[in-house]
């Protein structure tokens, strides 16, 4: 059978996950009556709720006799990554992007790994129901975009579609019919090459997505780029460095069919397959038969950016929720992730019971921690902090930076631009984009972000978007003031009261409400000063009190400030942590007891000083 590979490329949330669905329900992959859900590839339970791609998925469909695989790309640039290396195993793909949103960060860096990697992408503006699009001019953003990112003149040359993924419809004209997405199937058909393989060489592919299965376990998937695959065969996995990572035999050979992977006998090069029995290899080995001597040419990883170090849980009120607290838990737990997920690393940390988690961001890592949280851990997670690096060749020690692209109404921008220049960003563009509003880029290091989605949405009134993409090292840009607010700190155990919260909120901001459990050391609040205070969260009111009595309906709580996981870790300075158990997530500083915690202040100074 003829068979095209391609992948779906976008920037987060322009609608990929939804094509694929109505690619899938189109091509008659569906049984009838089938219930299907929405964005049926998002499967694993996070990307459901989040409603983001977070691993990239394979499917498959027929249209006229030729099998189309599908790749379908996380869209967040955490994950952006995997996409370069996707591309890796198609010979085409799909550019979406929104026809009101336009060009973004995500879009700019998809599109470049594509282009240099010689495909012809076919170019989807799609969203086109939306009232606020504007899909001409898209066409043009995307057009200077393939000429500014070196697109040759075939490349520059690209078909484009209209679309509304949504609706299940893609056009060459913007007058319709609006009725189905043939239009799109067929263009992949007569645009995308066949993949080129050699079907008589020994067997080998490279591994580029890996997932694990509860039945099958670790399940690889990748392009047969030469020969052909056989049920049991023997093979070989080797590392990007040639060294034989394992031997082993290939027990389940799968071929994608719709939503589904079907055991096969047999495989073709060319097709895109998963292999289940192996026990080490990992993303990017090349799997391959015995007599392979050289491993395939594959993507090298991206290095990890962003470090956090997950500690166990000492705090009080440790073991009453989670099953899972011990330090040799956490550390199993962590190195199986770091196996079975290529995009992160982890190291046991010179700290005792804490292990060093490094990753490509606060999403990537707030995802795993928000899993092991939901497998029963409990953990006590420690302020990021961006991983440099010394140039090989200037010896100057660099940061990771990043370019962010803001869309505001302009009475927010002044705004914007203070707060990220305080950040030490540097604003390198603006530009009205229509409706009031100003399209605003920075160059910024990665640090300075950390923390501000929150304070963006709340200075741009929750209207303000944000986009980021990381762009390379760049010379360390000094220090970046931290939080201005210092923290209130309980002084007892029990639970909280509403006479003592109500005197507290005076203070500041508080994080916790009436009768949640507090203790020693934990942060209850954000302190309107920039220094910490200690306050007494339980206490009563005195009963001989006449005139207090009977004042507490009057005596109102503002509620409290509450904040997700990645909130919260966004939020903390270096000497606080986050808790986290299945149950709760609670602030709290490093140090409980308030004497070792004054010690260890005056430590620091002396080692500053
Ligand atoms: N108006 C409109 N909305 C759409 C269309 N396609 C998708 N959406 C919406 O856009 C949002 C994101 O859709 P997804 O399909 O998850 O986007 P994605 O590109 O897969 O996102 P990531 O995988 O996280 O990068 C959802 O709320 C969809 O309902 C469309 O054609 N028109
Ligand atoms: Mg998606």
């Amino acid at each position: 059978m003829d068979i095209r590979n391609i992948a779906i490329i976008a920037h987060v949330d322009h609608g990929k996950t939804t094509l694929v669905d109505q690619l899938l329900r189109q091509s008659g992959s569906f049984r009838e009556h089938q219930q299907v859900a929405e964005r049926a590839l998002d499967r694993n339970e996070l990307e459901r709720e989040r409603g983001i791609t977070i691993l990239a998925k394979c499917t498959s469909v027929a249209w006229k006799d030729i099998r189309i695989n599908i790749v379908d790309t996380p869209g967040h640039a955490d994950f952006g990554g995997e996409v370069e290396r996707i591309l890796n195993m198609v010979d085409g793909a799909i550019v979406l992007v929104d026809a009101a949103e336009g060009v973004l960060p995500q879009t700019k860096f998809v599109v470049g790994k594509a282009l240099a990697r010689g495909l012809h992408p076919i170019v989807v503006v799609n969203k086109v129901d939306r009232s606020d699009a504007r899909p001409d001019e898209v066409h043009i953003e995307v057009f200077d975009l393939f000429a500014a990112l070196g697109a040759s003149d075939s490349q520059l040359d690209f078909p484009m579609l209209y679309a509304s993924g949504r609706q299940g419809w893609a056009d060459t004209s913007l007058d319709g019919p609006r009725k189905d997405l043939s239009a799109l199937f067929n263009l992949v058909v007569s645009h995308v090459p066949p993949p080129k393989v050699d079907p008589d060489a020994p067997f080998a592919m490279v591994a580029s997505i890996l997932e694990y299965d509860s039945y099958l376990g670790r399940v690889l998937t990748g392009r047969l780029e030469q020969g052909r695959a056989r049920l049991n065969m023997p093979v070989k996995v080797l590392h990007p460095d040639g060294h034989v990572v394992e031997t082993g035999r290939m027990t389940k050979l799968l071929s994608f069919r719709g939503l589904d992977r079907v055991p096969v006998e047999e495989a073709e090069a060319g097709d895109i397959i998963a292999i289940a029995g192996l026990s080490e290899a990992n993303v990017p080995d090349t799997i391959g038969a015995p007599e392979l001597t050289a491993p395939l040419p594959a993507i090298p990883m991206d290095p990890p950016t962003l470090a956090m170090t997950f500690r166990i849980n000492d705090g009080p009120l440790a073991g009453r929720e989670g099953k899972k607290v011990t330090s040799r838990q956490i550390r199993e737990r962590l190195f199986r992730e770091a196996d079975g997920n290529v995009a992160i690393k982890v190291t046991d940390s010179n700290e005792t019971e804490a292990f060093e988690v490094a990753g490509r961001g606060e999403l990537q890592l707030g995802v795993l921690i928000e899993q092991m949280r939901r497998e029963g851990f409990e953990l006590t997670i420690g302020r990021p902090r961006v991983l440099t690096r010394i140039n090989p060749e200037t010896g100057v020690r660099e940061e990771p930076m990043e370019e962010v692209l803001v869309d505001v109404d302009e009475p927010y921008a002044g705004v914007v631009v203070e707060k990220l220049s305080q950040r030490k960003g540097e604003l390198r563009d603006m530009r009205p984009t229509g409706g009031h509003k100003l399209r605003l880029t920075f160059a910024i290091p990665s640090r300075g972000l950390i923390g501000y989605h929150g304070e963006f949405l709340t200075d741009t009134r929750g209207t303000g978007i944000m986009n980021r993409l990381f762009a390379g090292y760049g010379a360390w840009k000094g220090p970046i003031e931290g939080r201005r607010n210092g923290s209130l700190i309980s002084t007892e155990n029990g639970e909280a009261v509403h006479y003592a919260l109500f005197y507290i909120q005076e203070r500041g901001t508080l994080f916790v409400h009436p009768g949640e459990k507090v203790y020693v050391g934990m942060i209850l609040g954000e302190n309107a000063r920039g220094s910490d205070l200690e306050v007494n969260p339980i206490k009563e009111k005195k009963l001989t009190n006449i005139r207090a009595a009977g004042k507490d309906d009057a005596m109102l709580l503002i509620p409290p400030r509450r904040m997700s996981l990645e909130q919260a870790i966004a939020y903390i300075e270096d000497d606080e942590l986050v808790e986290v158990t299945p149950g709760a997530i609670r602030l709290r500083k490093r140090y409980l007891d308030s004497h070792e915690r004054k010690r260890s202040e005056r430590r620091s100074q002396d080692a500053a000083a």
